[in-house]
């Protein structure tokens, strides 16, 4: 194994701005906002502060099932954050989500509005708010909270972990490589299995849990992720290939995963969404 030998850690770490690192520029040891910004805000009760990237899309793909429905309270505004240019440290967005990460949600329904942050936490709020995609029984529910939670906290390992190491940082380090493609491949085994018996991941409901794991694991067996297909051999996972599929059958998916999207093919952006007729002119 080839291993990086000439750093030993100091007796106490100190920040290194410019490590090269593809977000060294974002990334700081401490929270706040940086500069004072309001947010802006749309016509509708939900307004949506975020970018196209897999958490994002989970979000997304939510809001437009329910519209799906006929949930016409799920109608939303999705503004663009950018977060490369520091968008999530404005003052108005960390008073939405003091994390400084999207996807945050202020619903303006409520009176004060409510704020919500982080991606599982907002499912799991528009799920209860209009009573959809998350069966009430409590076998079933437990089911989808607990694929929920697990993807909550699966993805940091494989975006975090085997995506920073394998595509973005500044050297090649095979211990992190391999640690990560390791927990990445055993991830997508957990769920191949899990998918090999059941048509949906918390079984035979489509629940906010394959809206929560579609667009980190769905993208990465259909080719998507970091370029990584061939390396991780994803073509494996055919119950998870069969079940992404599945998905990309459902118009709200296709749509949700466009929103706020900044890169890939132009026909797959729509940078900010305010109605849905936004889909068929492009934002
Ligand atoms: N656990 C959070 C993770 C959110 C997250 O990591 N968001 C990233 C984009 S995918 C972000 O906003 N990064 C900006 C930053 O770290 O400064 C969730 O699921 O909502």
């Amino acid at each position: 194994m080839t291993s990086p030998s000439d750093y030993v850690p100091p007796k106490v770490w100190t920040w290194n701005p410019g490590n090269g690192g593809k977000f060294a520029h974002i990334n700081r040891p401490v929270s706040g906002a940086t500069h004072e910004k309001a947010l802006p805000v749309g016509r509708h009760l939900l307004q949506l502060y975020s970018l196209g990237t897999p958490n994002g899309q989970k979000v997304t793909i939510m809001l437009e099932e329910l519209l799906a429905l006929g949930h016409a309270g799920a109608e939303y505004d999705a503004w663009l954050i950018d977060i490369s240019a520091g968008d999530q440290f404005g003052s108005g967005f960390v008073e939405v989500n003091p994390n400084s990460k999207i996807p945050a949600l202020l619903d303006r329904s409520e009176s004060p509005p409510v704020r919500v942050f982080e991606s599982g936490a907002i499912l799991t709020y528009l799920a209860e708010k209009f009573g959809a995609f998350l069966p009430t029984e409590r076998a079933r529910r437990a089911e989808t909270l607990s694929w929920l939670f697990w993807q909550m906290g699966s993805a940091p390992f494989l975006g975090g972990g085997f995506g920073h190491f394998y595509t973005y940082a500044p050297v090649k380090i095979q211990y992190a490589i391999d640690r990560y493609a390791m927990e990445t491949k055993r991830q997508l085994h957990v769920l191949d299995t899990r998918l090999a018996r059941h048509e949906y991941v918390a079984g035979d409901d489509y629940t906010i849990a394959d809206m929560a794991i579609f667009p980190w694991y769905g993208s990465l067996v259909m080719g998507w992720a970091y370029d990584a297909a061939e390396f991780l051999q994803v073509h494996e996972y055919s119950h998870v290939r069969r079940w992404a599929e599945l998905l990309l059958t459902r118009p709200a998916v296709r749509r949700g995963r466009i929103v706020n999207r900044t890169s890939g093919p132009p026909e797959e952006q729509l940078r900010e969404r305010h109605d849905a007729s936004d889909f068929e002119r492009g934002a």
